[in-house]
């Protein structure tokens, strides 16, 4: 959706839903990637990937949304969005992948324990990351998986500019009082 060379990560996190009224009536329905002016708004510059750790049923509190949603470069109305949101059924270990304008969320779990997810977002590389992976994130950890390479390119490593790289300079106090 964003492009192979130009997807890098932006975040993870972890959702854990619980027996209860999850987000209510509006089902929390929201873009993940709001605010984008045409004509740009109909272009993935972030995408997401729920990857569900647990089944996913309605009762079990399934990721909601409206198909096509993406398309129509806008936030959800609400109560109209939740009547046209439909559930995402699937077992544990499947990969939810979408686009960061498609309108989403969840319906409430009504069963005892845990639905588990792990949200891995992605971004276009023009976009800054949530989370500073490529400054933060040790390097030495991404020589232990599988792709190496393409996990260096999907982190950002190595481009120039990112950081500061010389000692910022500071004025003397005199000079600094007689500027003030
Ligand atoms: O499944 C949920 O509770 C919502 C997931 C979500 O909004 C996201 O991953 O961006
Ligand atoms: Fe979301």
């Amino acid at each position: 959706m964003i492009g192979p060379h130009s997807t890098r990560f932006s975040s993870h996190n972890c959702f854990i839903k619980w027996a209860g009224d999850g987000y209510g009536d509006s089902l929390g329905l929201h873009c993940d990637q709001g605010g984008v002016p045409q004509p740009w708004g109909r272009v993935a510059l972030n995408a997401n990937c729920n990857w569900c750790l647990t089944e996913y049923t309605l009762a079990n509190g399934a990721f909601a949304c409206v198909p096509g949603s993406h398309l129509r470069a806008s936030h959800p109305v609400q109560p109209a969005a939740a009547r046209e949101a439909v559930p995402v059924e699937c077992p544990k270990g499947s990969l939810i992948a979408f686009h960061g304008q498609l309108w989403h969320g969840a319906y409430p779990r009504k069963t005892p324990g845990l639905r588990v997810t792990i949200s891995n977002y992605f971004r276009h590389s023009a976009i800054q990351p949530q989370d500073d992976i490529p400054n933060h994130f040790p390097r030495e950890l991404a020589d232990d998986c599988d792709d190496p390479a393409a996990f260096k390119q999907l982190a950002g490593f190595g481009l120039p500019y990112q950081s500061q790289a010389l000692p910022v300079p500071k004025a003397r106090r005199e000079m600094a009082e007689n500027l003030s």
